[in-house]
């Protein structure tokens, strides 16, 4: 043992093996930062060309063509051989150039490796090159802040998660002033493009970008990132051009790798439902994909639940000649019933805990829900549109709001009459749980976007499912099952007779299975002495037997909950070795694109569901991914999300298994254990599992 003096700290922090254990970097770390993602092939030629390809059709573009006329028209493009006789290209393709790269909105693991590539690239291409980072997202742009990216911030930065080398923000360049301010940086830096590297908003912004700065010619690329997936491109006729954005894989594994662990827990401690909400602001891409990488035992895709129709409802108002319109969709309350009745399932198996997984957004395509988001937006919006002035500055609390809402309803308001939120509203809205009514009313992110995060869904709906599990307790269709070999051994235990208390104390229905239940009628310790009495079993002035009550006891549920919050850990985690090559391969295409002079493109590589060696870098069109939808209360042209498709193979094999994995069976339970992430050798984990079956065609 080695002798250090007591309170001698220095001591201890200077020993070689305190300063060896606590090292910042670790051994880990400096071997991620040293491995080389790999290039796609074309990426070894000296230099490349743009192909136009033609063949792709996207949805009708004549009202983004109004607005974005000088961009509408691109192509997709692909990365091809260049030319060695075409000597202007080729020029144009080795000149010196500034480039200026911007991340915008969350973070997503993979960004630095999309600036290392076009680091990378740019250098290569010609070393007088300069790369400016612009700092704290958007902002950056607008305030003229940025740093000059060297060789040796890039290599600290290569592989790692993040977007910390210069930080990100979410702020829109959506205004003259702005659009003025950032052209003014531009200009100064003697930019020659932009990169912007952000999710569906950003580079729906990118292509406002590119249209303004074409008169000063200024390119502008955007690379499609977010952890949410919800960038996805296909054409017209369904052909995969961006399968899914760079980032999602690392989340996804990242919180695959926490919930089943928490799978483990619970089937170890055996007393807790670990609740995990899982980010996505609104599509459930992301605990899909945790669904099938850990078999949770229930995992709800919001998509799925938009398209429920409750057929009970539809026909009794079908036999009344009218039809229900409230009979589609679903409502919180049918979607707490839905969680309840697995919950209640599994328990008669004995098996009163589990893993849950609820997205971040699934509230989204909760009936009632949806409607105050779209009421309260229209609300909020007209009120900014009419005063000019932001809603949430004149009214900065709850109880200022809601007076607001209440002359509203009382059609008292400004606008003299409310069409949008009657007294109805205001009762269903006054019935909500406070910190909800905040949540519906807290301000929306810079791009109109509701934000589920500020939300606690879980809450909401962990809420009102323990309350109807309360009611079914009352009721007596909660119940843990009993193994019956349990049973026999703890009867035998005090010589009672296990087969004559079976008949009285369990459902006639449960007798024969491994699992018993206790009847319904026997909710209490009162109704249990009751059972008995009527049998004859015990005299009045007796005690329930230990052991029976010790039965008792077992059977009834105790719903104990664990909740996590899994989304912001996801988008700092270190990338996978496939958002490492993918993030990577999208900065050589940026770069390719650029130095090919194309303006208003989105990197992206196609074929990424396939193996490596199919990877091919393009170039999309911006302004053909644009449609018009509801933002703030107004019609805005922006990117359309994608959302899980539920005709898709990985959302239909998650239903198919869904009743395997959900485990209301005697068995063990199924549960998958991912990989843990690294970057040594592939895996199979390698890459989305959604991607995976989404190729299969069959
Ligand atoms: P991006 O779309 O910008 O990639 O961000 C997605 C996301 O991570 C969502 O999953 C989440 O709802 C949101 O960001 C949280 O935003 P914030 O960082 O503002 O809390």
């Amino acid at each position: 043992m080695e002798s250090l003096q007591k309170n001698d700290i220095e001591v201890l922090l200077n020993h070689s093996k305190t300063r060896k254990a606590i090292a910042a970097v670790n051994k880990e770390a400096k071997e991620r930062k040293s491995f080389l993602p790999s290039k796609c092939q074309i990426f070894s030629e000296e230099f490349t060309s743009l192909q136009e390809q033609t063949q792709y059709v996207f949805a009708d573009d004549r009202e983004t063509g109004k607005i974005l006329p000088d961009i509408i028209n691109n192509n997709i493009q692909k990365v091809v051989k260049g030319l060695k006789n075409f000597e202007k290209e080729k020029k144009f393709f080795f000149k010196k150039r500034n480039i200026g790269v911007v991340f915008s909105g969350g973070p997503a693991p993979g960004g630095h490796n999309v600036i290392a590539g076009i680091f990378d690239a740019a250098k290569k291409a010609n070393s007088e090159s300069t790369i400016f980072g612009f700092l704290f997202g958007p902002d950056g742009i607008i305030e003229s802040k940025y740093i000059e990216l060297t060789r040796e911030i890039i290599d600290d930065y290569r592989n790692i998660g993040g977007f910390t080398m210069i930080k990100t923000g979410r702020t829109k360049i959506d205004s003259r002033e702005k659009m003025d301010l950032a052209q003014k940086t531009c200009k100064e830096l003697n930019l020659d493009v932009l990169v912007i590297i952000g999710g569906d908003d950003s580079n729906t912004n990118a292509a406002f970008l590119a249209q303004e700065f074409k008169k000063i010619g200024i390119q502008v690329i955007g690379v499609p990132k977010t952890i949410d997936g919800d960038i996805q491109v296909q054409t017209e006729d369904g052909q995969v051009l961006c399968a899914i954005s760079f980032g999602f894989h690392s989340a996804a594994r990242a919180f695959s790798n926490n919930i089943s662990n928490l799978c483990t827990d619970t089937g170890s401690d055996a007393k807790y439902w670990h609740i995990c909400k899982v980010m996505g602001r609104v599509a459930s891409h992301l605990a899909l994909e945790a669904a099938l990488q850990t078999h949770a035992n229930l995992t709800l895709i919001g998509e799925e639940l938009a398209d429920y129709v409750d057929k009970e409802r539809l026909e009794n108002s079908e036999t009344k000649g009218v039809i229900d319109y409230t009979a589609f969709g679903i409502t919180l309350r049918h979607l707490s019933r839905v969680i309840c009745d697995v919950i209640m399932r599994r328990a008669a198996n004995g098996k009163n805990y589990g893993v849950m997984i609820l997205p971040e957004g699934v509230l989204e395509f909760v009936n009632e829900i949806q409607l105050f988001i779209i009421k309260l937006n229209t609300i909020i919006g007209d009120y900014n549109h009419i005063h000019d002035i932001d809603f949430h500055e004149i009214f900065p609390n709850l109880n200022s709001k809601l007076d607001y809402l209440r002359k509203f309803a009382r059609g008292i308001s400004d606008k003299g009459t409310s069409p949008i939120w009657n007294s109805r509203d205001d009762e269903l809205f006054n019935d909500l749980p406070e910190f909800f009514q905040k949540g519906l009313l807290v301000e929306r992110d810079s791009h109109g976007n509701f934000q589920f995060s500020q939300i606690k869904t879980e809450k909401i709906i962990m809420d009102m499912v323990k309350s109807y599990l309360n009611v079914s307790k009352e009721k007596g269709t909660y119940k843990v099952g009993i193994e019956n070999d349990y049973f026999i051994n703890t009867l035998k235990q005090e010589n009672l007779d296990p087969d004559v208390f079976k008949d009285v104390i369990f459902s006639e229905d449960s007798k024969n299975n491994q699992y018993l239940l206790v009847k319904k009628s026997i909710i209490s310790k009162k109704t249990l002495k009751q059972a008995l009495l009527k049998s004859n079993l015990i005299k009045e002035e007796e005690k329930v037997p230990k052991a029976i009550m010790q039965i008792f006891n077992k059977s009834v549920p105790k719903f104990k909950t664990q909740t996590y919050f899994y989304g912001y850990d996801g988008r700092g985690n270190d990338p996978t070795q496939f958002d490492c090559n993918y993030a990577y391969n999208l900065g050589l295409t940026a770069f390719s694109l650029i130095a090919n002079g194309a303006t208003g493109q989105m990197a992206a590589i196609k074929n990424l569901e396939y193996k490596f060696s199919n990877w091919e870098p393009i170039g999309i069109p911006i302004a053909k991914l644009i449609h018009i939808e509801e933002r703030k209360g107004k019609l805005a042209h922006v990117i359309e999300k994608s959302i899980v498709d539920i005709d898709s193979n990985a959302f239909r094999v998650v239903k198919a298994l869904r009743e395997e994995w959900e485990g209301a069976n005697p068995y063990k339970d199924q549960y998958r254990k991912p990989a843990p992430i690294h970057l040594k050798d592939n895996n199979e984990d390698d890459i989305p599992i959604t991607l995976i079956l989404n190729s299969i065609k069959c």
